[in-house]
């Protein structure tokens, strides 16, 4: 069965959405273009000394979640390398998973007098005290990969990100044809209060809404990565309800690749008597498909590095960009695995 969605298809399900998605789309390959154009004269602090002086650098301030996840570092690397191609200055932060953290960094980010602000916001709530002392300072807030919750949307200028409540309807329309519309299923959450885990749980369980045969009996955090994920699923595994559960879904694929091992520790054959879903389309993931272990991967493309900096200089070039910015993404399934392995970029 293949479930790889073709253009046609993405292009039917975008318009289905009331072409919010389509237009989406546009707004990405309007903003991937900039990146192709002459070079712009930046703006604000960024702009050029008077007198034909050699242009000041672009300096930008990241605050990124932390390492939890094999998508996590390839969404690192590639703003890391695009800034390195592009000549920007970037300030790296890694908050080890602490909004607390990100905030200070955020902080430190104005103190310095940064061009632009971008990051990677860990949980939905809390940010707007932070957001109005950046607004103050006249710097301009590209949020990537996470939305916020903040109800004064001009707080940011745009986020660029995956729709994380369709990855949700993908994993659960997969696992519904997958299984004839009938599973038990042992559900591992992302960190609690992040947008991809309310939201992923969000998709799937509409999905579940209009399967009756399909019902969540187990879930908890497993905090987006491998080892939280195993010790998780092996306690799903003891609990009294063990045998019941035929289907696992998991908001990510590290967390996917911790249960696999301690579903295989328990002596049950991953992708084969619980039948596995997740989301963001590693290579891990996609060498575990290819081993038959994992069923079906739900693409999250982490490599948004050229789309920030595209956002970065339109937005130093006085442009106005739409207030969201999506990302082109597909499913995978067991059969497309090893044709795929070789041309994964993360
Ligand atoms: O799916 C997970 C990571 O926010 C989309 O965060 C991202 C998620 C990704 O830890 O692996």
């Amino acid at each position: 069965m293949k479930t790889f969605l073709t253009m046609k298809q993405l292009g039917a399900g975008l318009l289905g959405r009331g072409g919010r998605w389509l237009a989406l789309a546009a707004c990405g390959l309007f903003l991937a273009s900039c990146g192709e154009e002459p070079a712009k004269t930046p703006g604000g602090a960024a702009a050029e000394a008077g007198g034909g002086a050699k242009k000041k650098q672009i300096v930008v301030g990241f605050s990124q979640i932390g390492a939890e996840s094999g998508w996590r570092t390839a969404n690192t690397e590639s703003i890391q390398s695009e800034a390195k191609k592009r000549g920007i200055k970037l300030l790296f932060s890694d908050a080890q998973g602490k909004q607390e953290n990100q905030i200070n960094a955020l902080r430190s980010f104005i103190a310095q007098g940064v061009d632009v602000i971008a990051f990677s916001p860990v949980i939905v709530s809390g940010w707007e005290p932070v957001l109005q002392e950046i607004k103050k300072a006249g710097i301009p807030v590209v949020l990537t990969d996470r939305a916020v919750d903040a109800k004064d949307d001009t707080l940011y200028a745009t986020f660029i990100g995956s729709d994380f409540i369709e990855e949700g309807h993908r994993a659960g329309e997969w696992l519904a044809k997958a299984t004839g519309g009938k599973a038990v299923i042992a559900e591992l959450v992302g960190t609690p209060g992040a947008a991809p885990a309310i939201d992923r749980k969000k998709g799937f369980e509409e999905v579940l809404a209009k399967n009756p045969g399909m019902k969540i009996i187990k879930s908890q955090s497993g905090d987006f990565n491998r080892t939280k994920g195993k010790e998780v699923m092996e306690a799903f595994l003891k609990s009294p309800e063990a045998k019941q559960i035929t289907a696992l879904y998991a908001h990510n694929d590290d967390m996917a690749l911790g249960a696999i091992q301690a579903i295989e520790e328990a002596g049950l054959k991953p992708g084969k008597d619980i039948v596995v879903v997740s989301i963001d389309g590693v290579r891990g993931a996609f060498q575990a498909m290819a081993d038959g272990k994992l069923n079906c991967t739900v693409e999250c493309n982490p490599l948004i590095g050229p789309q920030l900096f595209d956002a970065v200089e339109a937005l130093l070039a006085k442009k106005t960009l739409p207030k969201r910015t999506g990302v082109m993404e597909s499913v995978y399934e067991q059969s497309q695995a090893k044709e795929a392995l070789p041309n994964r970029k993360y």
